[in-house]
């Protein structure tokens, strides 16, 4: 069986080579033990939708702290990702705007997912074609860095296998162009220890697999994008001026409700002032 290689959390420089190299990586020294029984307990109220034996319950951001202040902001993690997602002003842009200016990445969504018993795979895909991405192989030139619109990770709650619907992942697919497919040899299943991540890059071929156990089969994903890409979710319609304000002041950056007031503003502000002036004072602003 094809698999994916590892890589500690502590040793970000790895974790880059090999997504680089392979376009996704095993983490290993990301979520405790209690970590993952805090999170369950935050997210186990969530369940609601269910398609094609998958349950998805979003909001995992403001439904638990611990995921939200320990995972998603993990220092060594967030290193990772804006190796690949940070985008600095290329030169020219630099003489005719803002110079220097450097954003950093941003949180995509946050949700849990689970497969239950009979759950069938999904189909390999990239998670940028939501943004309607198309890709120029890259196999000949070597990784073009950044050439990616976002990193996906997936904490295991439970151990994957390829019997629970562990994820398929097919290894340099970041590298292809649109019009190759992978071949069955091709796809690594990433088996995990409960705690590990996978993390890969957007642009890197992957699927849910099949539950063909009885137990569920549940990961936390933890998406990020670019600052200057729509994020997947609009969790902007969800959250309440108290929730945001209960949040480091990071992760209001991080959800983009607290901008370097260029991009992603509100009103000529940050979201979280307009939610913090609230409706009725909100129009009465304009008034001279
Ligand atoms: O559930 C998984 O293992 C992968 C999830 C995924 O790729 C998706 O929801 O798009």
């Amino acid at each position: 069986m094809l698999r994916l290689r590892k890589a500690p959390l502590n040793l970000p420089e790895k974790a880059i080579e090999v997504l680089e190299q392979d376009g996704g990586v095993i983490i290993t020294g990301l979520a405790s033990p209690e970590q993952l029984q805090q999170v369950y307990q935050d997210t186990r109220q969530g369940w609601k939708a269910r398609y094609n034996g998958r349950m998805h319950a979003g909001l995992l951001f403001g439904r638990s702290a611990t995921a939200r202040e320990q995972w998603c902001l993990n220092p060594d993690l967030l290193r990772i990702v804006n190796h690949f997602l940070r985008t600095t002003n290329p030169a020219d842009v630099d003489s005719q705007s803002t110079s220097g200016r450097s954003t950093d990445a941003m949180l995509s969504q946050a949700a849990s997912i689970t497969i239950l018993e009979g759950g069938k795979a999904q189909p390999l895909h990239r998670d940028d074609a939501i943004w309607q991405k198309a890709h120029t192989s890259q196999e000949q030139t070597g990784y073009r860095l950044g050439s990616d619109l976002g990193i996906g990770m997936l904490v295991a709650a439970v151990d994957t296998t390829y019997a629970n619907g562990a994820t398929l992942v097919v290894p340099g697919s970041h590298l292809w162009g649109d019009a190759r497919t992978a071949q069955e040899h091709e796809v690594a299943t990433a088996e995990l220890s409960r705690g590990e991540a996978l993390l890969f890059l957007t642009s890197t071929l992957h699927a849910g697999g099949a539950n063909t156990t009885p137990d569920p089969r549940t990961m936390y994903a933890i998406f990020y994008c670019r600052s200057w890409v729509r994020p997947e979710a609009n969790d902007f319609a969800c959250y309440t001026r108290e929730e945001v304000e209960s949040w480091s002041l990071e992760a209001q950056k991080l959800a983009g409700y607290v901008t370097d007031k260029m991009l992603g503003i509100c009103d000529d502000g940050d979201a979280l002032d307009a939610l913090r002036r609230g409706a009725a004072q909100r129009w009465q602003d304009w008034l001279v």
